[in-house]
């Protein structure tokens, strides 16, 4: 079976500010929480002194190669592009009263160019980074005010920008906080369940009061939200073990029940009181909440398996997302479990749970690429894995799921999120970098560029079934 995707879906590629642009300190930036994770999100907090190596100081510089790379997006046939702003290039320390000058001018550069190529913007407000002073100062979204310093940043470009960015996300991957308090939110890592929650309840708010000021100011505009998409799927049929996966999988619906509904679900409260938490939640709180989202958006790499009986379960063997391993599944280099189907089955989940268009805003295969004598990239496991879950969105899509679009995770090389290499390659256009920051940085095109550049081109009649 082939498929045609409706013509109004968007394609494209998405980044973030941090693992891409470098220029960690022009045109006046502040320093923010990436500036001090050299190892990664999972990795040791360094503070720096001069002369200690950060790969993201450069990162693959698009801070002033973006003309060229654009371009090569443009190629590729991208309708769509999803960049983080980097907050602290707009507020470098995140508490000032009026925005940076200079920070704005980068990214009206960036707009300009992208709609020289006719390329639509979708833009997260925050991707795993935020201002390191509001981290110092504050213990980042344990406290209360940064949801108006938020509100004021969320504003400053939304005024800025908003006559030619139409479509917004709040906090990436808002649930990893979670997982990993310091990437997500500033927390410190360690903080007890009472502190983890009380910061992400203040980020749902000040989420909920972007919301609101992107309605308000941009009536054309839409914002949504954005999850990390693992699902947990029963090891057997047990019933302790399905219930225990509706559990483990309400850890992250949780934020699109608050995100999408406008106020937090029964089985939170029980949770809550079961561990011992009780929420500072104003009636303010309460009445901001209730602006939710216009659409849903996730990133989706892997699934995992759960089983109350923990003998039953290996995990799988990467660090950072360990999870439970399914014996149908293959892995990455990296250990994450490769499942294309079950992107459909998120994509179902997700729609029949919310009723709202879905955005498939991240999905890629990270992996080690080798350049060939003929000084090519035959990155034939990539365009499997792109071919495989692009197909599964063309089945949901007959399922009747609406979905806006899909941008796949770094069509460019860039700098890895969890462990800071430049070896975890995701993308359709090489950099050359290494992990010790050695390489011209020069660009070079991959196999699965041409076979991205086609499937755009057919609107994904070109994909084809995934092997038996
Ligand atoms: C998501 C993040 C991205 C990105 C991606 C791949 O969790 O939103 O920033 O990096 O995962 O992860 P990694 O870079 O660790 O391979």
């Amino acid at each position: 079976m082939s498929f045609r995707f409706p013509d109004v879906f968007l394609w494209g590629g998405a980044t973030a500010a941090n693992q891409i642009e470098g220029a960690h300190t022009a045109d006046g930036k502040g320093l923010s929480t990436s500036d001090i994770q050299p190892f990664g999100s999972f990795g040791e907090l360094k503070y720096r002194q001069d002369g200690d190596f950060n790969i993201k100081d450069i990162a693959i510089d698009f801070y002033h190669r973006y003309p060229q790379d654009i371009e090569l997006f443009s190629e590729l046939g991208f309708t769509c592009f999803r960049l983080s702003i980097a907050w602290s290039r707009i507020f470098p320390k995140g508490d000032e009263l009026e925005p940076n000058e200079l920070g704005l001018a980068y990214y009206d550069r960036i707009f300009d160019e992208l709609e020289k190529h006719g390329i639509t913007p979708v833009v997260t407000l925050s991707h795993y980074e935020m201002p390191l002073h509001l981290a110092e100062s504050y213990d980042g979204w344990t406290s209360r005010e940064l949801i108006k310093f938020f509100e004021r940043y969320a504003t400053a470009v939304f005024s800025r920008f908003g006559h030619r960015v139409k479509y917004w996300l709040t906090f990436n991957e808002i649930n990893a906080t979670l997982h990993e308090s310091f990437t997500g939110a500033g927390i410190p890592r360690g903080s007890d369940a009472q502190a983890l929650y009380q910061g992400i309840h203040h980020q749902l708010v000040a989420s909920a009061k972007a919301v609101k000021a992107c309605h308000e100011l941009l009536p054309d505009a839409k914002i949504g939200n954005m999850m990390l998409g693992a699902i947990q799927y029963a090891l057997t049929s047990h019933p302790d073990d399905v219930f225990e996966a509706v559990q483990q999988n309400r850890e992250w619906l949780f934020f699109g029940d608050v995100q999408s509904r406008g106020y937090y679900p029964g089985y939170m409260t029980r949770k809550f009181k079961e561990m011992g938490v009780v929420l500072n939640i104003t009636d303010e709180d309460k009445e901001a909440l209730k602006e939710t989202v216009d659409f849903i958006s996730f990133s989706y790499y892997m699934t995992g398996c759960v089983s109350v009986q923990n003998e039953n379960l290996e995990m799988t063997d990467e660090e950072a997302f360990k999870m439970g391993s399914n014996p149908y599944l293959e892995s990455t280099d990296w250990g994450w479990q490769i499942d294309p189907k079950g992107l459909r089955i998120v994509l179902n989940l997700l729609y029949d749970r919310y009723q709202k268009p879905l955005f498939i805003v991240e999905n890629g295969l990270g992996a080690t690429d080798i350049i060939n004598e003929s000084g090519e990239i035959e990155d034939d496991d990539r365009i499997q894995y792109l071919n495989d879950h692009l197909y599964q969105v063309g089945e949901a899509l007959q399922d009747g799921v609406e979905i806006m679009g899909y941008t796949c995770w770094g069509p460019i090389d860039l700098v890895s999120a969890s462990t800071a290499q430049m070896s975890k390659r995701y993308g359709l256009i090489y950099v050359d970098r290494d992990n010790d920051g050695q390489g011209t940085l020069n660009r070079l095109k991959k196999k699965s560029f041409y076979w991205y550049q086609n499937v755009i081109q057919t609107n994904g009649e070109a994909l084809t079934p995934p092997k038996a």
